[in-house]
C-alpha cells in the first residue's frame, strides 16, 4: 500500500431548512470538537478547515407548491457551490460537514464546476430523488438529486433561487448503496433511468466486499472520473447513530461503513464527501449522540487513509537500545 499525503480541505454547513427538525445545524460544530482535524492531522493529512459558512436569514419563506422553503435552501447552497469550488481549486479533497442532505445540491454543483464529469456514491437509507412534484413531504432534504441529475432536468419546476443549478451528474454515474425507505415515486425514477442500486438486501446477498467491488466496476466501465462521497449517517443502523431526523431500522453496521469508506479511499479517486444528517437534539442521552458523531469521524478517517490493520511511515525503523 501506498502512503499518501491527503490534502483534506473542511467546509462546515450549518444549514437545516431543506427539513424540519430543528438541531441538524450543530453537526459541523460537534464533528470538529471530536477532534476530526487534529485525527487527520495525527494520520499524515494535511487539512485545511475553512470554517463554516454563515447562512443569512430569508423571511417570508412560504412553500412553493409542495416545496419549503425554498429560497432559504437555494441561497445557501450557492453560497457552499462557491466554498466547494474554492476548496477544490486549492487542491483539496473536500470534505462538507452538513447540516441536511439538501446540501449535497450546493457541493456536488460546487464539486461538477472544478472537475467537470463525477462518479457520485449516495450512501443512504433513502434515495433522495423525489422531484419537487413527486415528494410527499416537501422537505427538499428528499430532494436534492431531482436538481442534479441531466435526465430529470424537464420534470423540475422553476423554484425560487434554484435558477442557478445546472444539472451536472449523468444517471448512469450514481450508485446508491444501504436503501430501504424509498418512496414509490423514486422507485419509479430510479428504474426509469436504470440507476445502481444496492438495497439492504443487495448488502444482505452479496456481503459489503462485494457490493464495494461491483460499485467500482460500475463507476469504473468506461473512464475514471472522480469520486463524489454523498454519505448520510442515518445510512447506518440506528443502533450505531441513532442522533438523526429520520432513522430506518435494519441498517449498515459500524463494520459495514468503514468498509465503504475504506474502500472508496483505496480508489485513489475519491475527490469530495458529504457527511451530512447528524442532529444531537435527536439522541436520546449523550451516549447516542456520541457514537453518531464519533461514527461521523471514524467514516471521514476511513475516507482519508485510516485503514484498520494499522500502518506505518514508510521510513520506520525498530529504535534499537
Ligand atoms: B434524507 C422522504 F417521504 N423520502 O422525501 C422525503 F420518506 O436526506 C424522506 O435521506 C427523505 O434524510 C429523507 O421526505 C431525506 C420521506
Ligand atoms: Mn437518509
Ligand atoms: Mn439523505
Ligand atoms: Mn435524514
Amino acid at each position: 500500500r501506498k502512503h499518501h499525503n491527503y490534502c483534506v480541505g473542511i467546509i462546515g454547513a450549518p444549514f437545516s431548512k431543506g427539513q424540519r427538525r430543528d438541531g441538524v445545524q450543530r453537526g459541523p460544530d460537534l464533528i470538529r470538537a471530536a477532534g476530526l482535524v487534529q485525527k487527520l492531522k495525527g494520520q499524515g493529512c494535511i487539512v485545511k478547515d475553512y470554517g463554516n459558512l454563515t447562512f443569512e436569514d430569508i423571511p417570508d419563506d412560504e412553500p412553493v407548491g409542495r416545496v419549503k422553503m425554498p429560497r432559504a435552501v437555494g441561497r445557501a447552497n450557492e453560497l457552499l457551490a462557491g466554498a466547494v469550488h474554492k476548496v477544490k481549486s486549492d487542491g483539496n479533497t473536500c470534505v462538507m460537514l452538513g447540516g441536511d442532505h439538501s446540501l449535497a445540491i450546493g457541493s456536488i454543483s460546487g464539486h461538477a464546476a472544478s472537475r467537470n464529469e463525477l462518479s457520485v456514491i449516495w450512501v443512504d437509507a433513502h434515495a433522495d430523488i423525489n422531484t419537487p412534484l413527486t415528494t410527499p413531504t416537501g422537505n427538499i432534504h428528499g430532494q436534492p438529486l431531482s436538481y442534479l441529475i441531466h435526465e430529470l432536468h424537464s420534470k423540475i419546476p422553476i423554484l425560487p433561487n434554484f435558477s442557478w443549478i445546472k444539472p451536472c451528474i449523468a444517471a448512469k454515474d450514481i450508485v446508491y448503496i444501504g436503501l430501504r425507505d424509498v418512496d414509490p415515486e423514486e422507485h419509479y425514477i430510479m428504474q426509469y433511468l436504470g440507476i445502481k442500486t444496492f438495497s439492504m438486501t443487495d448488502v444482505d446477498r452479496l456481503g459489503i466486499a462485494k457490493v464495494m467491488e461491483q460499485t467500482c466496476e460500475h463507476m469504473f466501465s468506461k473512464v475514471k472520473k472522480p469520486i463524489h462521497l454523498s454519505f448520510d449517517i442515518d445510512a447506518l443502523d440506528p443502533s450505531v447513530s441513532p442522533a438523526t431526523g429520520t432513522p430506518v431500522a435494519g441498517g449498515l453496521t459500524y463494520r459495514e461503513g468503514i468498509y465503504i469508506t475504506e474502500h472508496t479511499c483505496q480508489t485513489g479517486l475519491l475527490s469530495a464527501v458529504d457527511m451530512v444528517e447528524v442532529n444531537p437534539k435527536q439522541g436520546r442521552t449523550e451516549d447516542e449522540i456520541n457514537s453518531t458523531v464519533t461514527a461521523a469521524v471514524d467514516l471521514l478517517l476511513a475516507c482519508f487513509g485510516r485503514v484498520r490493520e494499522g500502518s506505518h511511515k514508510p521510513d520506520y525503523k525498530i529504535p534499537n537500545p
